[in-house]
């Protein structure tokens, strides 16, 4: 089918590069990423989403988690703001003050997972939905069309095939209608994840990555992804350019690792410095 084949590459050559940091250029420059997420048992995808996106040059980055995890994701990591949250009021100042919110990743589905969504939902701000975030979305009670919002939704197979009413295999072996159904009923660009990434939007045109490799088949993974994704919308690129940059940024990133270190064993967090040295 009509598909543009795009890597790390390819996009360089095209001249879609991340935005020029000028000597004098200050942190409020490179916008504020807010990570919501981190339920009981996976504050560390929150924690993987939160430095992916400080890596992929964002300004600024906060995290917003259970408040028994804020901790921990202080711990790993001191630059994030990092702020514990049982209220969705608490949550609305936080999402004023951020610029993209990256939201699902380690959110669970609990009645605080509710919370978080209900108010990232009523909220204008770009967005990358991942995750628990897509499979609350999923449930037909909390169907949602992002219409005109700069939205970017992240789902691997077994997410897709919750939010079409499929089963995974079904998906697997129709990548393409399936990533185009998604971009068109959610009204968002839509990146469906695995091997020869799909990237979609609701005007039927899709991509495909051809970076990657088979060492990115472990937890955490998609997590990274959505850090990055959210730190090129911050820096001014809109859904569509942000998700065709930061997948075949990522995926670059873990094919570097994996030529050096091997792709097995490969670790999520592996991919940081090379995130970091290709995004320079
Ligand atoms: P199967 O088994 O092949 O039929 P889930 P999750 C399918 C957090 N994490 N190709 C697969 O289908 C996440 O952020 C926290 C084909 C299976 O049924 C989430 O919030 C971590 N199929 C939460 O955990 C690290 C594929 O999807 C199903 C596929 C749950 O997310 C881990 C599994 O997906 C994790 O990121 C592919 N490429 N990929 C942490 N350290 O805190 C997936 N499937 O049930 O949505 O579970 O992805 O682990
Ligand atoms: P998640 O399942 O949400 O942790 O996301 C996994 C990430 O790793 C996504 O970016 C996938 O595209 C990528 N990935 C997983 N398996 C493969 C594979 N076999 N080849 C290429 N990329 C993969
Ligand atoms: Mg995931």
């Amino acid at each position: 089918p009509d598909c543009e084949r795009i890597s790390w590459h390819r996009l360089q050559q095209l001249g879609q590069l991340l935005p020029v940091r000028t000597g004098n250029s200050h942190k409020g420059h490179f916008g504020h990423v807010l990570v919501v997420g981190g339920d009981q048992g996976m504050v560390g995808a929150v924690t993987m989403a939160a430095e992916a996106a400080g890596r992929t040059g964002a300004g600024l980055v906060s995290c917003a988690t259970r408040p028994e995890h804020s901790v921990a994701v202080l711990a790993r990591r001191p630059e994030v703001m990092v702020h514990g949250v049982s209220s969705g009021l608490e949550l609305t100042g936080l999402l004023d003050s951020a610029s993209v919110l990256a939201v699902g990743p380690g959110m669970g589905q609990s009645s605080w997972s509710e919370l978080m969504l209900q108010q990232v939902l009523n909220s204008e701000k770009p967005l990358v939905l991942d995750a628990d975030g897509l499979n609350l979305l999923a449930t037909p009670a909390w169907f949602h069309e992002f219409s005109e919002r700069n939205v970017v939704l992240t789902p691997h197979p077994g997410e897709a095939a919750r939010l079409l009413g499929l089963d995974t295999i079904e998906i697997q072996q129709n990548r393409f209608v399936a990533a185009r159904a998604l971009a068109e009923k959610y009204q968002a660009v839509v990146v469906l994840k695995g091997r020869g990434t799909l990237i979609a939007r609701p005007d039927g045109r899709v991509a495909v990555c051809t970076d990657g490799n088979s060492g990115m088949a472990t937890g955490g993974m998609g997590d990274v992804l959505t850090g990055v994704i959210a730190a090129l919308m911050a820096q001014g690129s809109d859904a569509w350019h942000a998700a065709r940059l930061g997948v075949c940024l990522h995926s670059a990133a873990a094919d570097l690792a994996a030529a050096e270190g091997g792709s097995r064993g490969l670790l999520a967090t592996d991919v940081f410095p090379y995130l970091r040295a290709l995004n320079n």
